[in-house]
């Protein structure tokens, strides 16, 4: 009898053993597909979730004279940084981005020898960035508002929108934005014509920043609105 009730006893504790096991091994087959589960919720997730719409893209041409800031401030935007920029000699694209659109900038040099053939580069553009230098000469300050209104009436330009930017505010000589707004005399010729004007410094990129929203809120607008001015 002892040893009929040993063996049984063995067996029924291998049998034991060999039941935990198999439960122990189904609990954790169990947690794998329950998490396998949990995985492919997490990746359906993933990969079912739209992607975000593609943003807009809109083609501007930058001008203004040789040393006005075009270079520094584009390339801070796409967060270049270039020590000693040098001029630009004929013209550079860059596709700046920002949260809701992204612009194709194309920046024509300012030099006297590439300023006369801006106006072949003007087709396709759908907006206009004037850049000019708040410090400079009396002279100067003319030349540039004598090739913002060229521009403002050239036929491929003048119903555009047109973002000027009063660089070089952080110089010490920088004319105010009240004085260079009185300075171009734009009211009239502006008239109608979707403009904005922003002091602007390459040591305050967040208010580059929004100035450049400004203009990208004018090329969204798909009727012209009435004068600004
Ligand atoms: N202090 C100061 N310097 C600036 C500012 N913007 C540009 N500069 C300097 O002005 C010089 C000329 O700048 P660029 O960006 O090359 O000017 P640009 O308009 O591209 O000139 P071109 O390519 O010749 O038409 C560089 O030495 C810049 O570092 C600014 O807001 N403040
Ligand atoms: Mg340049």
């Amino acid at each position: 009898m002892k040893p009929n009730t040993f063996l049984s006893k063995h067996s029924a504790l291998r049998h034991f053993q060999l039941l935990a096991r198999v439960t122990s091994w189904l609990n954790v087959m169990r947690t794998v597909a329950i998490l396998q589960e949990g995985d492919v919720v997490c990746l359906q997730k993933l990969c079912c979730k739209a992607p975000p719409p593609p943003r807009p893209e809109y083609d501007v041409v930058c001008i203004g004279l040789s040393g006005a800031g075009k270079t520094s401030l584009l390339s801070r935007l796409c967060n270049e940084i270039s020590d000693g920029t040098v001029p630009t000699t004929g013209f550079s694209i860059k596709a700046v981005p920002f949260e809701n659109a992204i612009l194709n900038v194309k920046e024509l040099g300012g030099a006297e020898t590439i300023k006369k053939y801006w106006s072949r580069y003007y087709q396709g553009s759908q907006g206009v960035v004037f850049v000019l230098n708040s410090a400079a000469s009396d002279e100067e300050m003319e030349a540039s508002r004598s090739e913002l209104l060229l521009a403002m009436q050239h036929p491929q330009l003048c119903t555009l929108p047109f973002l000027i930017l009063a660089n070089h505010q952080d110089s010490p000589a920088a004319r105010s934005v009240a004085e260079i707004q009185k300075f171009l005399e734009l009211q009239p010729l502006a008239r109608g014509k979707r403009w904005i004007l922003s002091g602007s410094t390459t040591s305050n990129m967040e208010a580059v920043k929004e100035s450049f929203s400004q203009l990208i809120c004018l090329l969204e607008e798909k009727e012209v609105l009435p004068s600004r001015i």
